[in-house]
């Protein structure tokens, strides 16, 4: 009932990882039925100060998850006590269960293939991952993965290799919402190998999301390197990073910034980079052409009035740039983004505070953008891709949006657009499945979702038969 895998690569020790194959009606009866262990167990955990991973196929994954997260960060001393208190018995009594009964079994074992009511397919790529943040996929067909935890992986021939790829910068900050974040390929890439990642640096004892620009060794295993090509505004939050990468067709480099939660006016203040999407050149110069220079603004600034952008896509054939944010409680929005644009954060706003209260009365206001889509209540969007998979020809020219506020938000989401870029329906899938989905990467043969856990899997989807 109960296997033993592979503990994943991590700084964080850890007792042991589980992969639970009985639904929860009959783990509560196992464990029912041994009330001893359960005794011993609820002093085991406190005692060797370590994370334990569970996961199941049949019962809310993504629930147990966040027991393993509210554990983990007890640890760490950033717990909320009272989810932890709440939580803790369900994460000892799973781990109980299969600590009692694991066995010495060490091969990779994938999940299984879940199968939505709407019929698709998600065919596990890796199981392995923690918090895998965003894919890229090179010609040679290797998956490029960040993980926040602060590692670049790959997956070559279907495999994760179990080594990270060397070479990254010593001064990750994994920290809250920080960590490595984003990962872009050169348009060039085939001659250049060049290879962009955001994430949280450490300024200690602030930190700002950087840029670097870094060269892919030919058997994928390295970066070399490394230069810094942007550092945006220090700041003491681990929240609201932004930390999305694209390109523009002229192959300047497209970064989104966070207004770090803490700091949500200065998304107006045209003198700060919080809040704001920038543009750069690859050699971390700044663009000429950039839309606000010489108005005593900051000249990397490409539009403003953002909360956290979770979602870029440059769409080559409408010729489109799309920008999805996080909203506060409410008001998740996707925008077409513009040069010099004020999308509206935090003087216009469909959302509210979490407490209740109201950031802004206002949604609309002269000379600020109205977001082309909402979503009230707020599903936490977070990864876009334009499909472009030949499995998937009635998906074509469409959006795919991961979102990962449960449990409603749990799903993917598909934007119908016509071809002048207006939007002709939107389509939940997958929220049977309960998955919350950090990112999405469409290629011409697959496309690919990664989910948002700790113990965070990358699946493909297909057609069910
Ligand atoms: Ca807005």
């Amino acid at each position: 009932m109960y296997r033993r895998i592979p503990t994943a690569i991590s700084r964080r020790p850890r007792v042991l990882a589980v992969e639970i194959d009985g639904n929860f009606q009959s783990m509560m009866s196992a464990i029912l039925a041994n009330p001893g262990l359960a005794t011993a167990h609820q002093q085991l955990i406190p005692q060797t100060n370590k994370t334990t991973i569970m996961k199941t196929p049949d019962w809310n994954k993504s629930d147990i998850v966040l027991s393993t997260k509210g554990h983990a960060r007890r640890i760490n001393n950033k717990v909320n006590v009272p989810m932890l208190d709440r939580l803790y018995p369900v994460v000892s009594l799973f781990a109980l269960a299969a600590c009692a009964e694991a066995t010495q079994e060490n091969t990779f074992a994938p999940g299984d293939v879940r199968l939505s009511e709407q019929g698709y397919e998600l065919h596990p790529v890796t199981t392995n991952l923690e918090f895998p943040w965003q894919m890229q996929v090179l010609d040679t067909g290797t998956i490029l993965v960040t993980e926040r935890e602060g590692r670049l992986r790959r997956i070559t021939d279907g495999q994760l290799v179990d080594l990270p790829l060397t070479g990254l910068p010593d001064d990750i900050r994994v920290d809250g919402q920080g960590g490595l974040l984003g990962l872009a390929i050169d348009p060039d890439f085939n001659q250049n190998r060049k290879i962009y990642l955001s994430y949280a640096k450490n300024i200690d004892p602030l930190s700002a999301l950087a840029v670097i620009r870094a060269t892919l060794s030919e058997d994928e295993g390295s970066i070399s390197d490394a230069s810094e090509i942007f550092l945006g505004e220090p700041r003491d939050t681990t929240h609201h990073f932004g930390g999305r990468l694209g390109f523009l067709p002229d192959r300047s480099l497209i970064i989104t910034l966070g207004d770090g939660l803490r700091y949500m006016d200065a998304a107006q203040d045209l003198t700060s980079l919080h809040g704001k999407i920038v543009r750069i050149n690859t050699d971390g110069t700044i663009p000429a052409d950039n839309p606000l220079i010489g108005e005593g603004s900051r000249p990397e600034i490409f539009s403003f009035g953002h909360r956290n952008v979770q979602g870029l896509v440059f769409d080559a054939e409408r010729q489109i740039l799309f920008a999805h944010e996080h909203g506060p409680k409410g008001g998740d929005e996707l925008n077409i983004i513009d040069p010099g644009n004020n999308y509206g954060w935090p003087e216009i706003t469909y959302g509210i505070n979490y407490d209740g209260t109201f950031i802004s009365t206002e949604t609309h206001a002269d000379g600020m953008q109205q977001p082309i889509h909402k979503w009230v209540p707020s599903i936490a969007p977070s990864g876009m891709t334009l499909v472009n998979t030949a499995a998937f020809p009635e998906w074509r020219g469409d959006l795919l949006i991961g979102a990962m506020n449960g449990p409603k938000g749990r799903k993917l989401v598909r934007i119908d657009l016509n071809d002048a870029g207006s939007i002709i329906a939107t389509e939940d899938l997958l929220g049977d499945l309960q998955l919350a989905f950090r990112d999405v990467l469409s290629t011409p043969e697959d496309i690919f979702l990664a989910t948002a856990d700790f113990d965070g899997a990358i699946y493909r989807i297909e057609h069910a038969d």
